[in-house]
């Protein structure tokens, strides 16, 4: 297991480029900047989770170009008398707790986290007409049109927004999170919007931390042909020979140097290759270094089970088990982030 041989290469392109590259045959362009952005609290538990924290329930409401639309998200923040850091998690349902946001455990470990539907924002199919689609007019007829990644990872810097006004957040400490397709959601997130300082990228596989190259399980070509939506229309035309892209997803993980990413792979999850992201993170430690700051220490070749690598500004675990966002997934991101985070 190595980095392949034939990998494009980061540092021949400006910060900009690699971006642009991405955008333009992987993403899809983002959404521009809306005309107007509020937030309504529309309710706030003084004491949930056994007086532990605050929950509020937000809803977003978005104008562009006189069409308007709203999406809800929940912030659970621990009670700590100073300010605590912030996580925005992208999930798979608006429920709160839930399978993959176990709240209380999260105010313990001392994460804020506001969290929301990515449904709530775009649906999770071909749909580009309702909801962020419908307020952009996504023009799915042009090849660098967002796809839902780009949708959902809008959706996430329109919820750090809301955190940059909360005092009871750190804001040198913002994270975003996601697991699967939501964690490559979180790493394009982070990518594009350098508010958030650390980017938390869980089994997030093909199209994710995973290198195109030589990965087992899903390939670009399988990932395109059934999820088209998640990306822009160009790229179907990217994805018949991984060799030829002219892009590998380390170019992704490089556009969060010199920032702090954080990936973590499970050893049963083949379809989205383990060993794919670990490489994927070998392969952009250069753009790290290159940043003046070390990209993922203490690694060895290849990645161990239960090995943590919390050193460098790109962390990395292994466990064990299968396909999921578990409690100790939470727990070694929280211990990165609070070894890393700026006193
Ligand atoms: C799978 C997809 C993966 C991953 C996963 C998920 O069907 O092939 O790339 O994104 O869904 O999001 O749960």
């Amino acid at each position: 297991m190595k980095i392949p041989q034939n990998l494009p290469r980061f540092s021949d392109y400006t910060r900009e480029e690699a971006l642009r590259l991405l955008l333009e045959k992987e993403y899809g362009c983002p959404p521009p900047q809306p005309d107007t952005l509020e937030f309504h609290v529309v309710r706030r538990e003084e004491d949930a989770f056994a007086g532990k924290a605050v929950h509020a329930t937000v809803e977003a409401w978005v104008t562009f170009q006189g069409r308007g639309f709203s999406f809800p998200f929940h912030l659970v923040c621990p009670k700590a008398g100073q300010p605590v850091p912030g996580v925005v998690l992208l999930n798979f349902t608006p429920a709160v707790p839930a399978p993959y946001l176990p709240s209380e455990e999260l105010c313990d470990l001392g994460l804020a986290v506001a969290s929301f539907h990515c449904g709530d924002v775009s649906p999770d199919n071909g749909d580009f007409t309702s909801k962020a689609g419908g307020l952009f007019q996504v023009d799915r007829s042009l090849p660098t049109a967002p796809g839902k990644l780009a949708l959902w990872a809008w959706g996430a810097s329109v919820v750090r927004e809301y955190l940059a006004a909360c005092p009871e957040i750190d804001q040198k400490a913002v994270a975003v999170a996601g697991h699967s397709r939501l964690g490559k959601t979180a790493l394009l997130a982070g990518a594009l919007d350098k508010r958030f300082q650390f980017v938390f990228a869980n089994e997030s596989g093909c199209s994710g931390a995973a290198l195109y190259r030589g990965k087992q399980g899903e390939t670009a070509a399988d990932i395109q042909r059934v999820f088209p939506y998640w990306f822009s229309p160009s790229f179907a035309s990217c994805t018949g020979d991984p060799e030829q892209l002219p892009f590998d997803q380390h170019f992704l993980l490089s556009l969060i140097a010199p920032r702090k990413l954080y990936v973590s792979s499970a050893a049963e999850d083949l379809w989205s290759d383990p060993a794919a992201e670990f490489l994927g993170c070998l392969a952009a430690s250069p753009a790290f270094e290159a940043a003046g700051v070390p990209g993922l220490v203490g690694a060895g070749e290849e990645p161990q089970l239960g090995q943590a690598c919390h050193q460098g500004n790109i962390g990395y675990h292994l466990r064990a088990g299968k396909h999921f966002l578990s409690r100790e997934d939470w727990r070694q991101f929280a211990a990165y982030l609070f070894l890393h985070r700026e006193k």
